[in-house]
């Protein structure tokens, strides 16, 4: 019989080494990863511990049989496994507002819960973001009506290594300060509908960047769906918008970039009826009154 080569590729050399050229030829790579024991160093912490070999050996043949497209094996973590990763995790959100700090200058810092949003907003101006620690019950994981440690974790701190993302956090922050109520009230639908509930354009494609969207696998989903509306991020409009806090957003308004945000959100607090202005001076951490306007 002949046998028929398809040939959808360009030839590499006869010398190259192999690799995979499709995802089932992932397949096979388990084989080479070394054998339980072997791998470990006789100084590794676990090399004499007999029971952590065996129960590593009971985790690693999910690997060994694993073939491309089946669901990921299910662990069930011990109590010793779960109290390791708290022990990372812990020392992980220690050092967040430390990594942040490095990139933007902001800072994060423990709240009890929702404060009244002039303080929350008034923070931003010293790009300082109060962060709740508690967790959210664990029978609703995939939307909390509240904030929680995972809102402000995967939500919202990632966003703060940004430096666009940063000004533009700060730039609602300094408006809010010694803000009058109706321009808080504006200043509160400006933050709500980009820190916490923006989408922003990239390339073709909406993305969501909210905190409270990011953090929340089942409103994440839903905000890139045709069900809820979409409207284009014009300040002026987004300060008059209504929304509702405990379920999913009806409206949301998607940015061009970052940097496009905070410039429009500069020139419409420029029109908010503030009799000053102020500056944050990073050197005495202080806000400066400037000139009356
Ligand atoms: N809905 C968010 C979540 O599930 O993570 C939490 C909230 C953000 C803003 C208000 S409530
Ligand atoms: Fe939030």
């Amino acid at each position: 019989a002949k046998q028929v080569q398809i040939i959808n590729n360009a030839k590499v050399p006869d010398s190259t080494p192999w690799f995979p050229r499709t995802l089932t030829d992932l397949d096979p790579i388990t084989k080479k990863a070394s054998k339980i024991g072997e791998g470990l160093a006789s100084d590794s912490p676990g090399a004499n511990d007999a029971a952590y070999c065996a129960r590593r050996a009971e985790i690693t043949k999910n690997a060994d049989t694993y073939k491309t497209g089946r669901p990921i094996p299910f662990v069930n973590y011990s109590r010793v496994e779960i109290e390791t990763w708290a022990v990372i995790y812990n020392k992980l959100t220690k050092i967040v507002s430390k990594f942040l700090k490095s990139r933007t200058g902001f800072t994060l810092r423990p709240i009890k819960g929702i404060v009244p949003s002039r303080y929350f907003l008034n923070g931003l101006a010293f790009r300082v973001f109060h962060a709740t620690q508690y967790i959210r019950h664990h029978t609703k994981p995939l939307y909390s009506n509240e904030p929680d440690i995972c809102h402000e974790l995967l939500g919202h701190a990632p966003l703060f290594a940004d430096p666009d993302f940063a000004d533009l956090s700060q730039e609602i922050g300094l408006a809010s300060l010694g803000a009058s109520y109706r321009d808080m009230k504006r200043l509160t639908a400006i933050y709500w509908f980009t820190v916490e509930f923006g989408l922003c354009r990239q390339g073709d494609q909406i993305r969501a960047y909210g905190g409270g969207l990011l953090s929340s696998f089942g409103e994440l989903e839903y905000c890139l769906s045709d069900k809820p509306e979409i409207r284009p991020f014009e300040p002026a409009k987004v300060a008059q918008q209504k929304f509702p806090f405990s379920e999913y957003q009806p409206v949301y308004f998607v940015t061009e970039s970052f940097k496009d945000a905070k410039m429009r959100v500069r020139e419409f607090t420029k029109s908010l009826s503030r009799p000053f202005s102020v500056r944050y001076n990073a050197n005495t951490e202080s806000i400066e009154i400037l000139d009356s306007k």
